[in-house]
């Protein structure tokens, strides 16, 4: 892609409202652009990312075996009404009448939706687990939509569900969503630790939010420092290994600020230990065993022959709110660095664009040419200013390899630089394998 011809409209007069950092870098950079009151379009360059982090979400939830659908936004009341969450959820939902009058609703998550499809389609433990996710947009009118993408009413969820015939079957669902968000969230590039936390209006017992250290989250979080260190590469994707991850993981105290006992943190984490710190909630699991299939009538045939009640789970995951997330961790001093797995393009050209010196450009061109070649994702800085302000600019953009093409340039060796280290002069062939690493 081309710079001069990329959609990338950038601002340099922030909204006042902007306070966070995730919030004015995505306004600054052209990412996103509000609609209205916590409802953002995606433009280019924001799409960009949010679509490679939801592949790399699906890419892990495919490999524990979960099985990708899709459900409407638009739901109907009747679903809800048989839960009893029609009225429990409160102004939080946006309701919505069709033409015949008929109550309908934008949703806010998907428990009764997923339940009904199951209930009308499986009618026998044989059929169990099963595990289902869709990633779809989701709208809670919140009180105080905030932080750009961060807390607003438009949000992008993955969200799964899983069926299981008994408590014992369901923790080992559980355990392997566990599993693949330490996993999903490593690909990432951030350290994403579970703890445990309220249920809310989702219900049931159990539940554990992924927390990502911030000082900019909304989630007050008190922790044993050692829970950071556990190495989750150790374990494989086998019951006991799994179980096992998850008993070490809870061994230590994590909790979010509805859970947390002051005594009970004193008791069990040394006061060196302790961290008490601002998260961003990136993730929520939760286990709530048969509150949807009772309370929607979704039974299933038993071995021993009696009907009974599915044992349910629900997985989420704020796609949308990784990226500002991302931000949040990767933007420091003023320089963005995005992981390599979810940067907009792979590579940026710097060129020099000057009426004295027509080989750099066309020394530029022609590397660009041969990236795209090579299938490597490049955008080239054409646009007519001076080199001071591109660097500005690639410093908020962020991508994490630049190679800078102008006065310096050696014979057959470019200047390459990875954003955060001291530049270095390379071959084509050089460069050409460090971005394929
Ligand atoms: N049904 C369950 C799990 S599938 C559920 O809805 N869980 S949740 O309410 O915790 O939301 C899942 C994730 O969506 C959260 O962990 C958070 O990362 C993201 N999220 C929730 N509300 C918002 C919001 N207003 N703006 C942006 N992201 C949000």
């Amino acid at each position: 892609m081309l710079l001069s011809k990329f959609f990338l409209p950038l601002i340099k007069d922030l909204p006042s409202e902007a306070k966070i950092k995730s919030h004015q870098l995505m306004l600054r950079t052209g990412m996103i652009k509000q609609s209205s009151a916590g409802i953002y379009s995606w433009l280019p360059l924001g799409f960009k990312v949010l679509k490679k982090i939801e592949t790399i979400v699906r890419q892990e939830q495919n490999d524990i075996g979960a099985q990708e659908m899709l459900m409407p936004t638009i739901q109907s009341a009747d679903i809800w009404k048989e839960s009893g969450r029609y009225n429990d959820y409160g102004d939080e939902m946006l309701r919505i009448k069709d033409r015949q009058g008929r109550e309908m609703l934008y949703g806010p998550t998907n428990e009764e939706l997923i339940t009904e499809i199951f209930r009308s389609s499986i009618k026998s433990y044989k059929s169990l687990p099963q595990m289902l996710y869709h990633i779809q947009w989701k709208f809670r009118d919140e009180v105080r939509p905030r932080f750009g993408i961060m807390r607003c009413r438009e949000f992008y969820m993955k969200d799964a569900y899983s069926f299981d015939i008994n408590d014992e079957e369901a923790k080992k669902s559980y355990n392997k969503m566990f599993y693949s968000y330490l996993k999903m969230f490593t690909k990432l590039g951030l350290k994403a630790i579970p703890m445990a936390a309220d249920t809310g209006p989702i219900g049931g017992e159990l539940s554990h939010e992924f927390i990502v250290l911030a000082d900019t989250g909304e989630s007050n979080v008190y922790a044993d420092k050692n829970i950071f260190d556990i190495n989750t590469n150790k374990y494989d994707f086998n019951e006991k290994s799994l179980e096992k991850m998850r008993n070490n993981f809870t061994s230590f105290y994590a909790v979010t600020d509805e859970k947390f006992n002051k005594n009970e943190f004193d008791l069990k984490v040394k006061k060196d230990d302790q961290i008490s710190a601002k998260g961003i909630e990136v993730g929520h699991i939760f286990y709530f065993g048969d509150k949807y299939s009772k309370l929607l009538n979704c039974l299933v045939d038993h071995q021993e022959g009696k009907k009974v009640p599915v044992k349910m789970g629900s997985y989420g995951i704020g796609v949308s709110r990784l990226v500002g997330a991302l931000i949040e961790v990767n933007f420091q001093n003023g320089v963005m660095k995005w992981p390599k797995s979810v940067s907009p393009y792979d590579v940026v050209i710097i060129a020099s664009i000057n009426k004295n010196d027509k080989q750099s450009f066309e020394t530029a061109v022609k590397i660009y040419k041969e990236l795209q070649r090579q299938k490597i994702d490049v955008l080239l800085d054409d646009v007519d200013e001076n080199m001071s302000a591109k660097f500005k600019k690639h410093d908020l953009i962020g991508i994490p390899y630049q190679i800078i093409i102008g006065s310096k340039s050696e014979e057959n060796k470019f200047e390459f630089k990875e954003v955060g280290e001291n530049s270095v002069f390379l071959s084509f062939e050089e460069i050409k394998e460090k971005i394929k690493n």
